[in-house]
């Protein structure tokens, strides 16, 4: 028993530390609501992303890895195109793809939720060639419409609806614009 209470001891204090192979993303809508998380989770064969979001519209959305950690509402174009370090094309059911950045549609239920859990197969959260962290980083971007996995350059997936910034130090580039979010207390602290 009290072997099980240290080692749930040590378990939290794992997830509490900033470690590179854990990283939480907090997703916002363009008028700049926080709307949900991403997790990040480093694997063995990539990226787990777990993700939860709300106020989406009900069906699917496409959803990807862009290449710039900036996410500037409403339109979020700022977080330019699709992460693709290796050239491909964009798209699951590419041929020449897909880009490391795609991933499959979500689905949103029809209270707007989505509980999902995504792979970033091939990606990393460590140093390397297709690390999430490298430059500044890069972004997670879902869009208004599904991605048909094949149609250049984004799967036919329309304007981007919520952004969430992926970057090594998260602490130094948060804006002063962002309004005061309630959820947005140190949760490091909770016990
Ligand atoms: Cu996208
Ligand atoms: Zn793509």
């Amino acid at each position: 028993m009290r072997f099980i209470f240290l080692f749930s001891i040590l378990l939290l204090g794992a997830c509490q530390t900033d470690s590179p192979t854990t990283q939480t993303i907090e997703m916002y809508n363009g008028a700049g609501d926080m709307v949900g998380t991403a997790t990040m989770n480093e694997q063995e064969d990539g990226v787990g992303i777990e993700l939860k979001l709300e106020g989406l519209e009900p069906g699917f959305h496409g959803i990807h890895v862009h290449e710039f950690p900036k996410c500037e509402g409403p339109d979020f174009t700022t977080a330019g195109n699709h992460y693709n370090p290796e050239g491909k094309e964009h798209g699951l059911m590419h041929p020449d793809g897909p880009h490391m950045g795609d991933l499959p549609n979500i689905e949103a239920d029809g209270g707007g939720l989505v509980e999902a859990e995504l792979m970033l197969a091939g990606a990393t959260l460590l140093d390397g060639k297709n690390s999430l962290l490298n430059e500044e980083g890069s972004s997670l971007i879902v869009h208004e419409a599904q991605d048909d996995g094949v149609t250049q350059p984004s799967g036919d997936s329309g304007v981007r609806i919520l952004c969430g910034e992926i970057k090594k130090d998260k602490d130094s580039g948060v804006s002063d614009e962002s309004p005061t979010d309630p959820t947005e207390t140190n949760e490091d602290q909770e016990e």
